[in-house]
């Protein structure tokens, strides 16, 4: 689809995460942040999770949360406006799936699929991680994946029941 503005009925959920420094005001930081920018409306916030890393770099536990906003701009400009914000937060460039003051990912943005070099929603982990989906599911149970049309909440079970079976 073409990086279009989105309309004010497409909700889009953000992934926020981090495991440096004082987590809770990173989070509170970036919520801040986004709630002080005029374009991005904050809706819902989805209660904060200490959660393990995932993806197999040893490094200290995240706090992680899913927002759910509103924006008038389009998937390009808001992941630009995204990366700003975690640069101000003082984020600075780690290894993939390394360590990190703040990290802020598209998750959704509405149905819309997207796959560019620079941007893929939905985030490709999402499926992946069951700390989003359990926050996702938290913000709405009736999600489904865009493109496969599979609710969320089997994604989940179907995480579980395999580190049930390890
Ligand atoms: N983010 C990563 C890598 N691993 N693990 C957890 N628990 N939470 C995260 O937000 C996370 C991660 C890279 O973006
Ligand atoms: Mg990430
Ligand atoms: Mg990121």
């Amino acid at each position: 689809m073409m990086d279009t503005p989105a309309t004010l009925h497409e909700p889009i959920f953000l992934g926020l995460g981090t495991n440096l420094g004082n987590r809770e005001k990173n989070i509170e930081a970036a919520l801040q942040a986004m709630r002080n920018t005029h374009d991005i409306d904050v809706c819902n916030v989805s209660t904060l999770l200490e959660t393990p890393p995932w993806g197999g770099v040893p490094q200290p536990d995240f706090l992680n949360v899913v927002a759910v906003v509103f924006t008038t701009l389009s998937p390009n400009h808001l992941l630009q406006r995204i990366k700003h914000m975690e640069h101000a937060l003082g984020r600075t460039p780690s290894e993939r799936w390394g360590p990190r003051t703040i990290d802020i990912d598209i998750l959704l943005f509405g149905d819309r699929i997207i796959e560019s070099d620079h941007l893929i929603i939905p985030h490709p982990q999402l499926i992946h991680r069951d700390f989003v989906l359990t926050s996702l599911l938290e913000l709405d149970p009736t999600l489904r994946h865009p493109a496969s049309r599979i609710p969320f909440h089997q994604y989940l079970e179907a995480i579980k029941s395999a580190a049930a079976d390890s």
